[in-house]
C-alpha cells in the first residue's frame, strides 16, 4: 500500500510513544532518509543556495539574485519554485471521498472531479496536524499534497486513522499510495499562463482558479497534473506534478522560458505573507484550531453538526462565542516584528505573539501575522508589538495584505 517514502517516515516514527503506546511497528529496518528532492542537483547546478529546510536541502536564493528582486520578479512577471520536498499521495478506491472527509472539515464529496480544496488534517481535539491541497480525480481517486516538515506526523495519523477506517468500513477500500520521485514545481506570476501555455496544446484559459487537469507538458509531451492556484496571491499553477524521469528536464524547459526565474524559499515566504497564507510549524499548529486559525471558511456548512467533524464540541463552540484568540494581519511602524515577537494592547497588557512578520516588498511597509485575545482582533484595532526592546505602534489590517489576483 505504501511507497517508500512514507515507508521511510514510518520507520523514523516507528519508535515513537503516542499515549503512552506504540502505533507503529512492522518496519524492521530505518533506511536512510532521502533529503534530497528529484530537482536537488538541478537546483545546485543552477546556482541554488541550498539550506536544510523540513529534513530537505532546498535553495535559499539563486545566484546573486537577492530574495527582494526575486520576489518582485514573481509580482512582475512569472516565479519557478522547486517544492518537490512536499509529499504528494494517491488515495483511490470506494472509501476514499468519505475516507478523506473524515480527517478534514470540508466537504470535499460536494467538490466536482477536478476540484480541488485547501483544507486541513484535525486531530481529535479540533487542532491542526496539516494543512493541504486535495484534489477529486476522476474515478473517486485524489490527489492530496501535505507539507514535507509534518511527513512524519501525517504519515503516523493517515496510517492509523486507515487502520480504524478498514475495520470499520470493510466494504469501503482506500487505496494509498505517496509519488516518490516525482517532481513538483509551482509557477506563479502574472506571466505564468501566458508562459505555460507555449509548452502545452491544453487551452489553459478554461482552467480555472481551484481547478486541475492532466496535461501533455514540454518537448516531450510529459502527461502532468497541473492544478491553478497559488500560495503566492498571483494567477499561476501551484502544482505542477512531473513523473520522475522527466522532473529534471521537464523543469529545465519551464525555466528556459522567457519571463521565468527560479525562485528560492527565501522569497516564497515573503510572498505568501503579503498573501495572507500560513506557513505550517508557524502559523499553524497542532493546538490551533480552524477558528483560532481564521480558517473558519474550510469548515464547510453541512458539517458543522455535533460528531460531523474531529473536535466538533470545541470547533462548534468557536463558532457560537468566537474563540480565545484569533489570527490577524498586523502593520507595525518604524521596525519589522519577527516570529516571537509579543503584543500588548495600548493598555500594555500582553496579548499575543507573532508568528511570522517581514517589510513587505510590495508595500513597502512592516507586515506580521500572530495570534491576538478574542476582542482585540477587529480590524483597525491599535496595538503594540516588542521589537527589539522597543514597543512599536502597530494596526490590525485584513488580510491578504496585497490583493489576490487569481483567474476566476
Ligand atoms: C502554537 O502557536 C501558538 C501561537 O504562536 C503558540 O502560542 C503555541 O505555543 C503553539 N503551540 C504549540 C504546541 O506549538
Ligand atoms: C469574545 O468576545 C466577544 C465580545 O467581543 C464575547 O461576546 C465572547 O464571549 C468572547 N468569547 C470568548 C471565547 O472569550
Ligand atoms: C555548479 C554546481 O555546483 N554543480 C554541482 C551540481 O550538483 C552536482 C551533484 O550534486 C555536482 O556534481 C555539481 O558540481
Amino acid at each position: 500500500m505504501l511507497r517508500s517514502r512514507a515507508a521511510t517516515a514510518i520507520a523514523r516514527t516507528q519508535a515513537r510513544p503516542v499515549q503512552g503506546r506504540l502505533v507503529l511497528r512492522g518496519f524492521a529496518s530505518t533506511p536512510a532518509f532521502a533529503e534530497e528532492t528529484p530537482l536537488y542537483d538541478f537546483n545546485v547546478s543552477r546556482g541554488g543556495k541550498m539550506v536544510p529546510f523540513a529534513g530537505f536541502s532546498m535553495p535559499l536564493s539563486y545566484g546573486d539574485v537577492g530574495q527582494v528582486t526575486a520576489h518582485k520578479h514573481v509580482r512582475s512577471d512569472a516565479g519557478l519554485f522547486d517544492v518537490s520536498h512536499m509529499l504528494q499521495h494517491i488515495f483511490s478506491g470506494p472509501g476514499a471521498t468519505a475516507f478523506l472527509e473524515s480527517l478534514t472539515p470540508t466537504a470535499l464529496s460536494a467538490l466536482p472531479e477536478h476540484g480541488s480544496s485547501l483544507t486541513v488534517l484535525l486531530n481529535d481535539e479540533g487542532g491542526i496536524i496539516d494543512d493541504s491541497i486535495m484534489t477529486r480525480h476522476p474515478n473517486g481517486a485524489w490527489y492530496v499534497v501535505t507539507n514535507a516538515g509534518r511527513i512524519d506526523e501525517d504519515v503516523a495519523h493517515i496510517k492509523k486513522e486507515l487502520e480504524k477506517w478498514e475495520k470499520d468500513h470493510p466494504d469501503q477500500k482506500v487505496e494509498w499510495k505517496t509519488l516518490d520521485g516525482y517532481g513538483l514545481v509551482a509557477l506563479q506570476g502574472p506571466k505564468a499562463a501566458e508562459e505555460l501555455q507555449k509548452l502545452t496544446d491544453y487551452d489553459l484559459s478554461t482552467l480555472k482558479f481551484g481547478q486541475s487537469t492532466y496535461a501533455n507538458v514540454g518537448k516531450d509531451k510529459v502527461r502532468c497534473h497541473i492544478a491553478r492556484g497559488g500560495y503566492t496571491g498571483e494567477d499561476g499553477f501551484e502544482q505542477i506534478s512531473i513523473p520522475p524521469e522527466a522532473a529534471v528536464p521537464l523543469t529545465e524547459e519551464i525555466t528556459a522560458l522567457p519571463s521565468v526565474e527560479l525562485i528560492g524559499l527565501g522569497a516564497r515566504d515573503s510572498l505568501r505573507l503579503e498573501a495572507g497564507m500560513c506557513l505550517y510549524g508557524h502559523d499553524l499548529n497542532e493546538s490551533i484550531s480552524p477558528i483560532e486559525g481564521a480558517l473558519a471558511w474550510l469548515v464547510s456548512k453541512d458539517r458543522r453538526t455535533p460528531g460531523g467533524m474531529k473536535g466538533s464540541d470545541r470547533i462548534l463552540r468557536e463558532l457560537k462565542e468566537g474563540p480565545a484568540r484569533r489570527r490577524v494581519g498586523l502593520e507595525i511602524k518604524g521596525s519589522p516584528a519577527r516570529e516571537g515577537s509579543k503584543i500588548f494592547d495600548t493598555e500594555g497588557n500582553e496579548i499575543g505573539v507573532v508568528t511570522s512578520g517581514i517589510p513587505s516588498p510590495t508595500l513597502g511597509t512592516n507586515i506580521a501575522m500572530g495570534y491576538v485575545k478574542n476582542g482585540s482582533h477587529k480590524k483597525g484595532t491599535p496595538l503594540k508589538v516588542e521589537v527589539r526592546k522597543k514597543l512599536r505602534d502597530a494596526t490590525v489590517r485584513p488580510m491578504p495584505f496585497v490583493p489576490a489576483k487569481y483567474y476566476k
